[in-house]
């Protein structure tokens, strides 16, 4: 009975042993952005030669990596990044659920770095946008709505850059293409997304009288966005989430998500047996 207690309490040792040392092997800038009991869900833990994008990802898998969270290394240090691989290899840079538990209404530093949970709501981080889409290779952005009838709509903007932090993370976009409405680049509302600087409720970078991040909606304020004078969208507000006439207050939207990707991708074409006339 003593040996078997023995042998128990050293196969425990052992094994907590071994969970730790593979809890320290994870490194990443935005662990925060992973909680600790989430670890194991990092599908490419190990791997030597970390991907710049979940797009290099997919590409290293030969195609076969799934949906779910990887360590990548758009700059100098690892990060974690969910990646809709089955959408085509997006590094997903902010997901909102309306009336979202997490708060967006955020300070600079935090929107600089990221917050909540990159398995559920969360921004990955200003610093990484700009990493990520800095180039050489050129990015796009991608823009993915669920309204409440679960009807989706989709948009990419082509190319998508975020400049760095010392011009205030200014918004750099090209040509848009999608089912949505454009609600970045068109200035139909009298807003203009493309261009402006990234304002948060402590720096005040936008072309209203009044701070837009601390604007309330019943109650909740905007959150850090890329505001004009106010917004025309805006995916950061936690109770409305708004793409102009795509979702907005009177057509409730359930979800909402960015997503990065090198623009220069080959589509994958499935040859078939094609008939003459289809060619
Ligand atoms: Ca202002």
């Amino acid at each position: 009975m003593k040996w078997r207690c023995w042998l128990l309490s050293v196969a425990t040792m052992l094994l907590l042993c071994a969970a730790r040392a593979d809890m320290e092997n994870l490194q990443a800038e935005n662990l925060n952005l992973l909680p600790i009991d989430e670890h194991h869900k990092v599908l490419n833990r190990g791997m030597k030669v970390l991907p710049r994008d979940c797009y290099e990802m997919l590409m290293a898998s030969s195609g076969t990596a799934r949906d779910g969270v990887y360590l990548i290394k758009p700059h100098d240090s690892p990060v974690v990044a969910y990646c809709a691989m089955q959408d085509g290899g997006w590094t997903v840079v902010q997901h909102i659920t309306v009336n979202s538990s997490l708060d967006f209404d955020r300070t600079w530093d935090e929107y600089k770095k990221g917050f909540g949970d990159v398995t559920g709501d969360h921004w990955l981080g200003n610093e990484y946008l700009y990493e990520l889409t800095r180039g050489p290779a050129r990015y796009k952005l991608g823009v993915k709505l669920v309204d409440r009838d679960a009807v989706t709509k989709t948009g990419e903007y082509d190319p998508f850059q975020v400049e760095d932090e010392s011009t205030g993370y200014r918004l750099r976009l090209g040509l848009f293409q999608g089912s949505a409405v454009d609600a970045l680049t068109l200035d139909t509302e009298n807003y203009l997304h493309d261009n402006q600087k990234f304002t948060t409720k402590d720096r005040d970078n936008d072309n209203y009288f009044q701070n837009c991040a601390k604007l309330e909606f019943q109650g909740v304020p905007g959150g850090g966005w890329w505001y004009d004078a106010c917004a025309g969208a805006n995916l950061n507000r936690r109770n409305v989430i708004y793409w102009q006439k795509d979702c907005n207050k009177e057509k409730l939207c359930k979800y909402a998500w960015m997503m990065v990707r090198p623009s220069e991708t080959v589509k994958v074409i499935h040859s078939g047996h094609c008939k003459n006339d289809e060619l």
